[in-house]
């Protein structure tokens, strides 16, 4: 019998099977000898490239990334190797704390803005993940860091600084990619309020049967755009033409995808795509996604320029993002899309 603990991570090491709360049924399991594993399949754009005489095509480029694949991977992004590294090393500290160092920021409630937890949301899910997680709200900085963990105490400098530097990396992001769509450069930014960015510490613990379980099951990403720093443990797939694919983890490059809300932005030109987590027996892994969202209040919907109602007519309704939020977190992580709600009545039945 396993013990009672309220992290993966001390219960993990414990253990030498799958808890059954653990176990997916047989129809939901990563299934590895389908997996595919074809190297370099999403784009890597080098960035450099925005502040050069190749930006238009560039930016054509990564809107072609953003329709096809929903993903792609930046490189020369600006943000040093060093900040990285450090992101890394405070994040591999903060998970081999001590358990009641760790439990000081342990809350099971998503509205939390500083919050550890395991699994998803352990109040409404039937089937839990192998992972736990430290979730950060990160924008305005001084509103939160305060509340950040104080252990390893360079934890608040070096989450702080690299969530400054994501944040900037955002920012061109959005301006590259409101251009890809045909829309003024500070259109996506604009449309956001004043704007939110969370970030997530992912740990999953090695896991004695990885066949049984996920770390994340295939969910669909409820921002905007997400910035995502893994270690160079593999673990990411994401769904392309039916089949999964696994991202071999590239040092110092990060790993970028469409959220729903810049679905709803672009009308459905780009994809908010399916995408997981798998676990291995071997390595505990680390993955550190940078989530870039609206305001709570911001009223999302598609770009009036990309809904003309002849060709493209609008396919959702205006809502605000923290409708959609609350919406997104009480369902539990689930394949289908958490847009359909919002979409037309016309387009929805159609
Ligand atoms: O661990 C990963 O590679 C994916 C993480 C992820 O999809 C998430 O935190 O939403």
């Amino acid at each position: 019998m396993a013990i009672a603990k309220p992290l993966l991570s001390d219960l993990a090491s414990t253990v030498n099977y799958v808890p059954s709360n653990y176990i997916r049924p047989s129809s939901d399991r990563p299934n590895f000898s389908e997996v595919q594993t074809s190297d370099g399949f999403i784009p890597l754009f080098d960035l450099q490239g925005l502040d050069g005489p190749d930006r238009f095509s560039l930016i054509q480029d990564i809107g072609k990334a953003c329709q096809d694949y929903g993903f792609f991977q930046v490189k020369n992004h600006g943000i040093s190797k060093k900040l990285i590294d450090e992101m890394l090393r405070v994040s591999k500290e903060f998970f081999h704390l001590p358990e009641s160092e760790r439990l000081k920021n342990y809350s099971e409630d998503p509205m939390k803005t500083t919050r550890l937890s395991t699994s998803f949301n352990v109040k409404t899910e039937k089937a839990s993940n192998w992972r736990d997680f430290l979730r950060l709200h990160c924008h305005p900085l001084e509103d939160y860091i305060q509340e950040w963990p104080s252990n390893p105490p360079s934890f608040r400098d070096v989450a702080g600084e690299y969530c400054r530097h994501t944040r900037g990396l955002a920012l061109r992001l959005l301006e590259a990619i409101s251009e890809s769509l045909g829309l003024q450069r500070e259109y996506i930014n604009g449309a956001l309020g004043k704007h939110g960015q969370h970030m997530a510490i992912n740990y999953y613990p090695p896991c004695p049967q990885p066949e049984l379980t996920y770390g994340l099951p295939g969910h669909k990403d409820p921002n905007v755009i997400t910035i995502l720093l893994q270690d160079d443990v593999p673990g990411l797939q994401v769904l392309q033409n039916g089949n999964w694919v696994a991202v071999k983890p590239i040092p110092y490059t990060f790993t970028v995808n469409i959220g729903d809300q810049l679905q709803v932005i672009s009308n459905d030109r780009y994809k908010s795509v399916l995408h997981r987590a798998v676990v291995n027996s071997m390595e505990e892994r680390i993955s550190i996604p940078t989530f870039y969202c609206p305001s709570p209040d911001a009223v999302m919907g598609p770009a009036p320029p990309l809904a003309d109602h002849h060709l493209h007519p609008p396919i959702y309704s205006n809502f605000t993002y923290s409708e959609y939020y609350k919406h997104f977190w009480n369902r539990g992580l689930a394949t289908e899309s958490c847009l359909d709600i919002f979409k037309k009545q016309e387009t929805y039945h159609a």
